[in-house]
């Protein structure tokens, strides 16, 4: 069964502080990721690609020195998830979105998925991560990693999708709902609270958007929190943590919003 897990930019890195690796957390996580198959791992961009999306005035202004500077930043952060996992023993290779997907309108309208799939076929892990791209109408665009695990869970058709955030799950009034269908998504809303630090791609609204269209064509995710000790493993082998996203009623347990 494909498993795809995302690792949440604010997990990995320190979002207050332009390009700073959290090394703890990845190579804990790297750990965590050990010998777990059919596994394709997908990072945000954190510290390393928002500040500078930011400064450069991406999505919104064609900027060939913006471009290249994120997307340098961005590649920086996937060598060092690579190489921690490299270092804990899994078979990793990075796949940069700059070069094999195109954006019209803000979305993904090409992406190659053939590198994705040989890699698992030979065992191996494919790290991608939140990038720039080019866009077919607009110039250039940024996919966020949520975007691409919503886009490779529909095309590869994953069994499991689980996003790795720093928080427990989506909160309301300081409590985890276990569970949100796509049609309870509008009294949620008001209660998610914008994200810490720069975000260009709208926080856990962006990311609860796309989760809702998976959900929509019967594709269920987990939303978690990374950042505690064993929960990537965990998440992973099927444990009901944090908030699960189903197009299903009843989910997993009793829904609280
Ligand atoms: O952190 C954003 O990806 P995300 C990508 O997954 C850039 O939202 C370049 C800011």
């Amino acid at each position: 069964m494909l498993k795809i897990l995302k690792l949440g930019g604010s997990i990995i890195t320190d979002k207050s502080r332009l390009a700073t690796a959290r090394l703890d957390q990845i190579s804990r996580i790297a750990h965590e990721l050990s010998g777990i198959e059919d596994l394709i791992v997908v990072h945000g961009a954190g510290s390393f690609g928002h500040i500078h999306a930011r400064n450069f005035g991406l999505p919104e202004r064609f900027s060939g020195e913006g471009l290249l500077k994120t997307h340098l930043s961005v590649s920086e952060l996937n060598r060092i998830v690579v190489e921690a996992l490299h270092d804990a023993g899994v078979d990793a290779l990075p796949v940069h979105p700059l070069s094999n997907v195109v954006l019209r309108d803000g979305r993904i309208h090409l992406m190659s998925t053939e590198v994705i799939t040989e890699m698992l076929r030979r065992g191996m892990t494919p790290v991608l991560h939140g990038d720039v791209a080019m866009d077919v109408s607009r110039g250039a665009g940024i996919v966020s990693g949520d975007q691409i695990v919503s886009y490779l869970a529909r095309a590869l058709r994953a069994g499991m999708v689980a996003m790795g955030t720093d928080v427990d799950g989506i909160m309301i009034d300081g409590r985890v709902l276990s569970c949100i269908t796509p049609e309870r998504m509008h009294s949620i809303e008001p209660h998610l609270l914008p994200a810490k630090g720069v975000d260009v791609t709208g926080g856990m609204r962006g990311k609860l958007a796309e989760l809702v269209r998976l959900a929509e064509i019967g594709i269920d995710s987990r939303i978690f929190n990374a950042g505690g000790s064993g929960n990537v493993r965990r998440a992973l082998s099927g444990e009901r943590l944090g908030t699960l996203i189903t197009g299903r009623e009843h989910g997993d347990g009793p829904q609280e919003a």
